[in-house]
């Protein structure tokens, strides 16, 4: 494990308030937030980064509220966009690693883009969280800096099997995914414990991001009568997998991930089309836990109606600030103490215990159904 990155002399950012209640703020601790903030993911990247920043404003907050008048650190955010693109990660990486006032990173949303990134951190000592990048090869890099708060796809895949196989009584499966570190990973966990449970595959096929037909393979898919269509991918493909699978009356019932478990599915796919859709989570539903009310009513006060990773993003976020308040000294080496000694981390989603590898020790998968136009929570995966 590499980590030998120092920032000589990094400075605690202070913020020094006069009697007379001006601030002047001499320099502020940075949490980079890394997702695709552009383009056709851009929607869950923009509500992790949201999550993030109001955890940052909270923090601000607090601190001003428990010291007035006096010193305290004071964060701020600092997003970048990936683009969902691993050769863009790195550039994000790299801008982060070269500002000295950034102290931590949550980031990146997908594991393609968390893969090649988490090198860059690693090499430069700088703590990263994910809270949504699921691959389970992530942690296996032996990266001391490397942390994520979701659930991996060896757990979210087989999971997902179970329900499918045990729960819904499915047969016949066709397995599809989008080819990308993360699609083909969950899709292939999947594949795997749903044939040990005896159900038949018919097919595994990978499609492109970015494409828009897919009625090629649909049409090969159609003859096969499958019970269940399994798509590993995120939502921009997976929507227009299944209108076009109804297009062609293809009746499968359609499952996912959660790169499918947002909002913004349902509404790519039309709420009839999505209606019934199954789709794991790295969570519950956040609005039926009684801890993450006010975070629900102080989000949606500031940015709009709730995202699906917000809450993600905002306990990764809260780890790094706890680790960053309880470092005696604001270096990056001292970060990266901090965070190992946290013993247990109490978050809105759950509670967070890393292991040795960066990976949280509580592996929680929820299951949720597309009812009525909304994603409805069905409860806990077995
Ligand atoms: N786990 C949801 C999609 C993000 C990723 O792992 O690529």
């Amino acid at each position: 494990m590499k980590s030998n990155f120092y920032i000589p002399g990094l400075v605690l950012a202070i913020i020094f308030i006069g009697c007379d209640g001006t601030s002047d703020t001499a320099s502020k601790i940075k949490i980079g937030c890394a997702a695709p903030l552009t383009g056709d993911q851009a929607t869950i990247g923009i509500d992790m980064c949201n999550g993030v920043e109001l955890a940052i404003l909270q923090a601000n907050d607090l601190a001003a509220q428990m010291t007035p008048g006096a010193t305290g650190i004071e964060f701020a955010i600092s997003r970048q966009d990936d683009q969902h693109n691993p050769a863009q990660a790195v550039n994000v990486a790299k801008k982060f690693v070269s500002e000295p006032a950034v102290l931590a990173v949550v980031g990146h949303f997908n594991s393609s883009c968390t893969k090649p990134s988490s090198a860059v951190y690693n090499e430069a000592g700088l703590v990263q969280i994910t809270p949504a990048s699921t691959n389970p090869e992530l942690s296996k890099q032996g990266f001391a800096t490397f942390f994520r708060t979701a659930a991996t796809d060896d757990v979210q895949g087989p999971k997902g099997a179970v329900f499918a196989v045990k729960k819904l009584g499915i047969k016949k499966i066709y397995v599809i995914d989008d080819k990308t570190t993360y699609g083909k990973g969950l899709a292939d966990e999947f594949e795997k414990e749903a044939r040990k449970l005896g159900a038949e595959i018919l097919g595994h096929e990978g499609i492109t991001q970015g494409d828009k037909d897919f009625t090629p393979l649909l049409t090969k898919v159609k003859p096969l009568a499958p019970d269940l269509i399994y798509y590993g991918g995120i939502y921009p493909e997976g929507a227009l997998l299944l209108r076009q699978a109804r297009s062609l009356d293809v009746k499968a019932a359609f499952m996912g991930g959660d790169g499918i478990a947002t909002p913004v599915f349902i509404k790519l796919a039309t709420p009839e089309i999505a209606e019934g859709t199954y789709a794991t989570m790295v969570g519950g539903d956040m609005h039926q836990v009684p801890a993450a009310a006010s975070f629900i009513r102080d989000y949606e006060a500031k940015f709009g109606v709730l995202g699906q990773w917000s809450a993600y993003g905002f306990d990764s976020a809260n780890v790094l600030i706890q680790s960053i308040q309880k470092a005696a000294t604001q270096d990056r080496p001292a970060v990266l103490k901090s965070i190992r000694e946290i013993p247990k981390f109490q978050g809105i989603t759950g509670d967070i215990v890393f292991d040795a590898k960066g990976d949280n020790q509580n592996q929680f998968i929820g299951i949720f159904q597309v009812k009525n136009g909304k994603l409805a929570y069905i409860g806990s995966a077995e």
